[in-house]
């Protein structure tokens, strides 16, 4: 398989509370048809790309809640989306939430969540976000809830590196994004390709100091994880302004050299397209090469035990 294809991140516009998996899953067929046409073997949907971030409310009703997760993927209505894309020979990232086989129910507890299709319809890789931001309680005195912590468990699936589309890629979810860790855990595997999907406002109510900084904090951490890792990534962003929040756009490209090769200019679904060359890695996995300059016996603070996690009791 050639190691030079069209990748594409496909941004997603805001899904709003009341929108059907339907219409969402028509949306997506919609970008993959795009895809096709530009050639793409690969696409990156956003984080929780079929619903709205619901973890901006504290929802008391655990039917709507459920509603969020899905129990099995492909399922009656995200298969035309991996039919499709089979049939077109495009591999694709999808973020979703996955519901917990036995709290998955009144608890309503599952995991943030990213699956890998190869263009062959294989499932390659399946992921659990690691590092989840916010609260696990409402806070009242907070103009902007992130409630990850409430919802979702931490991911226990490590953070996986599969082989397909002719290479290495790795799978990462938003805030992981600004975790050195979590991508040189990828780095370390070999990872010639990063898809990562996001939901990040693009302005923060309670620290409006940091809202000229958003896009900078945005691809600053993946700027330097691309060239110090000797990677692509592609990040699709859930943008626009869904239940009442701003969302960032900015869905990119990043080149092994750290470079930003491509980058979205809306708000609405679109694809962002590129040509991408896994053999442009080598040059600096060679520099960095980590067999020969690592010093992990140096390293240890980096594994040590933490603060505590601020997980639901
Ligand atoms: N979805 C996600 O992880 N968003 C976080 C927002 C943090 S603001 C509380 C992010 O890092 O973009």
């Amino acid at each position: 398989m050639s190691r030079r294809f069209v990748a594409a991140a496909a941004q997603l516009g805001p899904i709003e509370r009341g929108e059907s998996r339907r219409s969402v899953v028509a949306r997506l067929l919609a970008l993959l048809d795009e895809a096709r046409a530009a050639d793409c073997r690969f696409v990156v949907f956003p984080e929780m790309a079929l619903t709205t971030f619901f973890p901006r409310w504290l929802i008391e009703d655990p039917a709507e809640v459920a509603g969020y997760f899905e129990s099995a993927l492909p399922g009656p209505e995200t298969a035309p989306l991996f039919e499709r894309a089979r049939r077109y020979g495009i591999g694709f990232y999808l973020g979703y939430c996955e519901r917990h086989p036995e709290r998955g129910g009144a608890d309503h507890l599952g995991y943030n969540a990213a699956i890998l299709v190869a263009p062959d319809g294989r499932v390659a890789a399946r992921y659990r976000k690691v590092h989840l931001p916010g609260n696990a309680r409402y806070d009242p005195t907070l103009k902007l809830q992130h409630l990850e912590p409430w919802y979702f468990l931490p991911g226990d699936l490590g953070f996986p590196v599969a082989e397909a589309l002719g290479g290495r890629v790795g799978l990462l979810i938003c805030n992981d994004r600004r975790w050195p860790e979590a991508w040189r855990m990828l780095g370390l595997q070999g990872a010639e390709m990063v898809a990562l999907g996001y939901n990040s406002p693009a302005q923060l109510p309670d620290n409006p100091a940091q809202n000229a900084l958003r896009k900078l904090h945005h691809l600053l951490p993946m700027q330097s994880a691309a060239y110090q890792n000797g990677t692509w990534i592609v990040a699709a962003a859930k943008a626009g302004t869904e239940g009442g929040c701003a969302m960032m756009g900015h869905s990119c490209v990043i080149a092994p050299s750290g470079e930003v090769v491509a980058l979205s200019s809306g708000l609405g679904d679109e694809l962002l397209p590129y040509r991408v060359d896994l053999d442009a890695t080598a040059e600096y996995k060679r520099f960095f090469d980590f067999a020969t300059y690592r010093r992990p016996e140096c390293y240890g603070l980096l594994t040590e035990p933490h603060g505590r996690s601020p997980q639901r009791e």
